[in-house]
């Protein structure tokens, strides 16, 4: 195959004369295309059938052991100026690190085919849409983007329609960790990735080019790119909200989007829009509207079941790919937190005995399915114009100090409050798990460009709108002695209504230093086991503890130097000055 956009046709030619692979494939999206590329892979052992008749059209990949996460400290920006690409990332100087990638992608792909991906990120006849093209030796990134993106022919016509498009090469490589790298040319529009079959740095639509190119390119175009779900929640009055979000990786972006009403709360309807990518756009009235890029989810496998997230456990049942669980006696996927099931094969292939310290699955173990999997999802999330947002809300994962909510004081309160966003580490990403990161806006991995430039353009918004989403920050994971204080999953909608209440300026609160706290009897509460003083407890602001946590954020943001914005230290002393003052 070939097409009448020349740009592409050139670039597919040139990158083949590079890799050399032995056929060059141009994927069209059909199911049919789908099911051949499974059959293939059964064939190869790149994947296994799980139990048919209790997981339908459900597969296990295995990867590498050494290739389970994204790669941080091997992901690139590559700027002409270091400084536009910030302390926030990693920079090459683009000549070099192409230079460096040339003789790695050299004939990689030698008794490979290439497999050529034409994918739109968000829907097909969406202005605020953007189209890629992938290349890939994978067939398993094939089978990922086919349920992950809208790709194939539809997003070829849009391209041949309108030219531009986002270049993404990607090779499994030899899978050496030491010649592994995730590289982006946001100049350029250009990814390249090598060495890796991980979701996030080989399925290049996702982080690679609706985070980091995009938020390149929404500057430029004055929106935002953003690691945010977004939740669609109807009252029992019918009254329609959607809340965008933003929760570093493994932190329940996925389970609030997905989130099953508690029974109190009869006549509440909770739909998914997105879980984990949200595009930001104002109109000409200053509301923003958002759209989903992604067409599915990729979502953490370990501790999802049918009590805690009934949506996720149903949208995996059937036609799903799971990647490094474990395996039960009768060959259904197990991983830490299923209810049911007999595990005796872990995500490396072993046999291992169950015990205290057995691990089956891998923590970031993960599932890809299609989005109308989930039981629950809005049609809305197909609509080219988006969903108006009513609320914006960061969260991180502290044990201690942040309050279970808050209220920022107006916007740039609130892009203060993102900014100063604080998490304890996961698995998403190889590295050390449980210690605090700063993570601002949830966008430390993704933001392809000086987060100062970041913080600026953020500010940017108030002068341009009286009429933005208010801004939150919720914490789930709070801990005293017996453990999580505050139940989470359904029950967070119970915190979703306090946000709505204030959105509609329906509910009073008190106001602290570090913004709107609420009244603990303004929390719903009924029906849980959960008593007073652990209510005082989770909105309780420790002001000395504040002090030095403000400090800790004054003393990050020092890395920024010159290019910070004056607007946003001046919102940091305004939070310290009335801390000083209580
Ligand atoms: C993800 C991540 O996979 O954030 O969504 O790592
Ligand atoms: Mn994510």
């Amino acid at each position: 195959m070939s097409t009448s956009n020349t740009e592409l046709q050139s670039w597919v030619e040139e990158v083949s004369e590079m890799t050399k692979p032995d056929n060059i494939y141009w994927c069209n999206g059909s199911k049919e295309e789908y099911e051949e590329f499974i059959q293939q892979m059964l064939g190869t052992g790149d994947l296994m059938q799980l139990n048919e008749e209790t997981f339908p059209n459900c597969y296990l990949h295995r990867s590498d052991p050494s290739d389970v996460a994204r790669v941080e400290h091997l992901t690139f920006i590559c700027t002409e100026d270091s400084e536009d690409a910030g302390p926030n990332n990693n920079w090459m100087d683009p000549k070099e690190a192409h230079e460096k990638l040339d003789q790695l992608f050299e004939n990689c792909m030698e008794g490979r085919t290439m497999y050529v991906i034409p994918y739109c990120m968000g829907p097909i006849g969406s202005e605020l849409s953007r189209c890629g093209v992938e290349i890939t030796d994978s067939p398993y990134v094939v089978a990922n983007m086919y349920l992950m993106t809208r790709m194939g022919n539809e997003a070829l016509s849009r391209i041949e329609k309108e030219g531009g498009f986002v270049k993404g090469i990607h090779s499994t490589g030899d899978l050496d960790p030491d010649k592994r790298f995730i590289m982006h040319f946001p100049d350029e529009k250009v990814i390249r990735s090598i060495g890796s079959g991980y979701g996030g740095n080989a399925l290049l639509g996702k982080k690679c080019h609706a985070l980091r190119i995009a938020s390149y390119q929404a500057l430029e175009e004055k929106w935002l790119a953003e690691h945010m779900l977004i939740v669609e929640i109807e009252n029992p009055q019918g009254e329609i909200f959607n809340i965008a979000a933003a929760f570093p990786s493994a932190c329940g972006k996925t389970n609030l989007a997905m989130l099953i009403p508690p029974d109190e709360y009869k006549g509440w309807k909770v739909r998914t829009i997105g879980d984990d990518i949200a595009w930001l756009h104002m109109d000409d009235g200053g509301q923003i509207w958002a759209i989903n890029p992604e067409a599915g989810y990729f979502g953490v496998v370990p501790g999802t079941n049918e009590d805690d997230n009934e949506n996720a456990y149903k949208a995996i049942q059937s036609n799903a790919i799971f990647t490094n669980v474990g395996l039960t006696d009768n060959n259904e996927p197990w991983w830490e937190g299923r209810k049911d099931g007999n595990p005796v094969i872990d995500w490396k292939g072993d046999k291992i005995e169950q015990g205290e310290n057995a691990v089956f699955a891998h923590p970031n173990s993960r599932f890809t399915v299609s989005a109308k999997n989930n039981p629950k999802y809005s049609d809305l999330a197909d609509s080219s114009k988006g969903v108006p947002i009513s609320a914006i809300v960061f969260g991180g994962r502290r044990s201690e100090l942040a309050p279970l909510v808050y209220e920022s004081k107006d916007w740039n309160h609130g892009v203060l409050v993102g900014a100063s966003v604080g998490s304890e580490t996961t698995a998403a990403a190889i590295g050390e798990v449980g210690v605090i990161r700063r993570d601002p806006m949830a966008m430390k991995p993704f933001c392809g460009y000086n987060f100062a430039d970041y913080w600026t353009h953020w500010l940017s918004f108030s002068e341009r709108s009286d009429n933005l989403p208010k801004i939150f920050h919720v914490n789930w994971f709070r801990k005293n002695e017996n453990g999580f204080i505050w139940p989470g999953f359904g029950d967070n909608l119970r915190v979703l209504e306090w946000i709505l209440k204030r959105c509609n300026n329906e509910i009073d609160a008190q106001e602290t230093p570090i913004g709107f706290l609420p009244k603990t009897e303004d929390i719903n509460t009924s029906g849980l086991k959960i008593t007073d003083e652990a209510m005082e407890e989770l909105v309780l602001v420790d002001n000395q503890k504040w002090i030095d946590e403000m400090a800790g954020i004054r003393e990050y943001f020092e890395e920024y130097e010159e290019r910070l914005p004056e607007k946003l230290l001046e919102e940091h002393t305004k939070v310290i000055e009335a801390l000083n003052a209580e």
